[in-house]
């Protein structure tokens, strides 16, 4: 369904002094692209930055920052845009190739701005190698330029998380005598059905929340399940009950998700966010024909697990394979009656899902790392 295009969300109070961003953002497939850009600009705009957040199709801002974020301006990406003058820094989101106008105005400053690739996360160890690379500009409306790779990621080499400041993770919440509560934000997972079973094992029934679009098809089409548009009817004690969600904003999606006890997500902005809720989750990467995505499930397996108790491990790990459709469906079966709430290993996945979100949260997020990485590579006479 197409969304109706939001008026582009401009404050009056915006700040107008303090360092300038541009970020450019085409919207590809799905809500990731544009999700972490919006997270980036509002970030620094909380941090007293202007930024004006150019997009090719704004129209998801409709319910997922329907107030915008003072200090960050929504501009519609046009072509050729050769009559804007480059701020400080320009951040081209995952290769999105910026208008040649604008480009070459960036080239023919007195003083350009920094230009920054900022790359998709990833725990593969190309990362730490690639992240903080310069790419000199031979050719082209940027000649002359440089473009830095960035690369947001887990470990102290990379550039960090996404991680606004205030987030507290909320306390472990016991499922003793109620239904579990379940966020559903998934592509197509292999491993529905066999989930769905396991739920239905459950003496205690399952409340399970699913997003629209992809987890609603999957969940009608494959289930033969129609969830219900009631979001506080009660839950009947021993039932599976699905409830379908509307699209909300970020702050309300975040909310949802450390609400949870336990969390299906799908990408990489909302691995990210099911990371800061602090509760068991599984992730859906986006699959590619290649099957390039085996090997960043591999890689996130082997980083979110190291130091895990060893039956946890044996269990999560051949369940998040067979979720994504990587390990045979009867592994996935068998670890999910381990896991899930009431279960043997339900304890230890909770303890260590809050503990990995300590953890992770104790590094310095990535405005931070950025911010300090422009201060550190902004070209002479430049203040950021
Ligand atoms: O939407 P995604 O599947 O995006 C993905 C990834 O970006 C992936 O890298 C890319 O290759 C693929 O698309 C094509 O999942 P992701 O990354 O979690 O982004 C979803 C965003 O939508 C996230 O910012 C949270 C937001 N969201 C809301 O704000 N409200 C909602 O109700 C829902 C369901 C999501």
């Amino acid at each position: 369904m197409p969304y109706p295009l939001p008026t582009l969300p401009s404050h009056p109070d915006a700040p107008t002094s303090g360092p300038r961003w541009d970020v450019f953002c085409r919207v590809i497939d799905n809500h990731g692209d544009l999700g972490v850009c919006w997270r980036l600009s509002a970030d620094l705009a909380s941090r007293g930055h202007r930024v004006r957040l150019w997009i090719d199709d704004p129209s998801a801002l409709a319910w997922m920052a329907p107030d915008g974020a003072i200090g960050v301006q929504v501009m519609s990406w046009r072509e050729p845009l050769d009559d804007e003058l480059p701020g400080d820094v320009v951040v081209e989101a995952f290769g999105c190739d910026p208008p040649a106008g604008f480009v070459a105005r960036m080239a023919s400053a007195v003083t350009p701005p920094l230009w920054l690739n900022l790359e998709y996360l990833s725990a593969q160890s190309y990362v730490e190698r690639s992240h903080g690379l310069r790419s000199p500009q031979m050719a082209g409306p940027g000649r002359g330029l440089d473009k830095w790779f960035y690369y947001p990621g887990f470990t102290p080499a990379t550039g960090g998380l996404l991680r606004e400041r205030g987030i507290a993770p909320p306390p472990v919440q016991p499922v003793i005598g109620r239904a579990p509560t379940i966020t559903l934000f998934s592509y197509d997972p292999p491993g529905l059905v066999t989930w769905r079973d396991a739920l239905a094992r459950l003496p205690e029934g399952a409340r399970v929340d699913v997003t629209p679009g992809w987890s609603m098809r999957s969940v009608t089409a494959r289930l033969g399940v129609i969830p219900t548009h009631t979001r506080d009817a009660p839950t009947h004690p021993g039932e599976l009950d699905w409830r379908a969600l509307p699209h909300v904003p970020q702050p309300a999606f975040d909310a949802q998700l450390r609400r949870s006890d336990l969390n299906l997500v799908r990408g990489e902005d909302s691995l990210v966010r099911a990371l800061w809720a602090g509760r068991p989750f599984v992730w859906q990467l986006y699959p590619q024909d290649d099957g390039a995505h085996a090997d960043k499930l591999e890689a996130f397996l082997g980083l979110y697990l190291q130091g895990a108790d060893a039956a946890l491990a044996d269990a999560l790990a051949p369940l998040w394979r067979a979720w994504n459709g990587l390990a045979d469906p009867a592994e996935g079966a068998r670890s999910w009656d381990r896991l899930l709430p009431g279960r043997v290993l339900w304890p230890a996945w909770q303890a260590w899902a809050a503990a990995r979100s300590a953890s992770l949260a104790e590094r310095p997020d990535l405005v931070t790392c950025l911010l300090d990485f422009v201060a550190r590579h902004q070209p002479a006479g430049q203040t950021v």
